[in-house]
């Protein structure tokens, strides 16, 4: 059965690959699993037919017969537990792999997304100035243990694997602060993820997305 995602209608970052419907457009091509791509507009996102698929009104989901989830992590878990590609196969190593995930979006992610809303919904408040270059070191701090732990090594743990996607999902969305350029062995290592075939398939889908249709009325 063909999987169905949610992604915005139309990507406040023009196609940028930012939005988190891009890491499982990633996941989904790694996978070799086709895939629909359901477009929701911001008003769409808060109505009640998609609120009974995202509790939180958001995007992406995934919509698989019955199965619906949301939460991209938890897709990429499903669609790399399901196919062969995206989590070794020994046990040990598949732990490991699925720690990555976690240390991703609950170490990693945290202090990233705290930079962007700083900037974007903050930028205007009488402290914001004090508050970024705070945030910017608590980042720096965990890029530079990141950075260590990762050394010359290609991947996270052996070979690519799920841990690596929302690794490199999670880090991408620093470079725009160029605070990722900082630490070249992490920028080296985004971009070995983006080299990768489908991940390029994945962005080159999701930026004909945002920019092939019509803008939303
Ligand atoms: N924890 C959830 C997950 O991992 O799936 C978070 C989902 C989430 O934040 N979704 C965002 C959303 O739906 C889109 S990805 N926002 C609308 C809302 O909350 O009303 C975040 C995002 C948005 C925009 C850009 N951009 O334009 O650069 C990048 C990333």
């Amino acid at each position: 059965m063909t999987p169905t995602i949610t992604a915005f209608e139309r990507s406040p970052d023009g196609g940028m690959g930012l939005a988190r419907d891009t890491r499982v457009r990633w996941a989904l091509e790694e996978a070799g699993q086709a895939y629909e791509v359901r477009p929701v507009s911001f008003s769409a996102m808060k109505e009640p037919a998609h609120l009974a698929l995202h509790p939180f009104g958001q995007i992406p989901t995934y919509e698989e017969g019955d199965l619906v989830l949301f939460e991209s992590g938890a897709i990429i878990f499903h669609i790399a537990s399901r196919h062969a590609g995206l989590l070794p196969d020994e046990a040990d190593a598949r732990a490991r792999a699925i720690m990555w995930m976690f240390a991703a979006l609950n170490t990693v992610e945290p202090p990233i997304l705290e930079l962007i809303t700083a900037k974007f919904a903050e930028g205007d408040k009488p402290w914001s100035q004090e508050r970024l270059p705070l945030i910017a070191e608590r980042i720096r701090h965990r890029l530079g243990q990141l950075a260590a732990r990762l050394g010359d090594a290609q991947w996270l743990d052996g070979a690519f694997s799920a841990g690596d996607l929302v690794m490199v999902s999670v880090l991408l969305r620093l470079r725009p602060s160029g605070i990722l350029q900082e630490f070249p062995r992490l920028a080296a290592y985004v971009a070995r993820g983006e080299a990768r075939p489908a991940y390029r398939r994945a962005f080159a889908a999701q930026r004909a997305f945002n920019t092939a249709r019509p803008p939303a009325g």
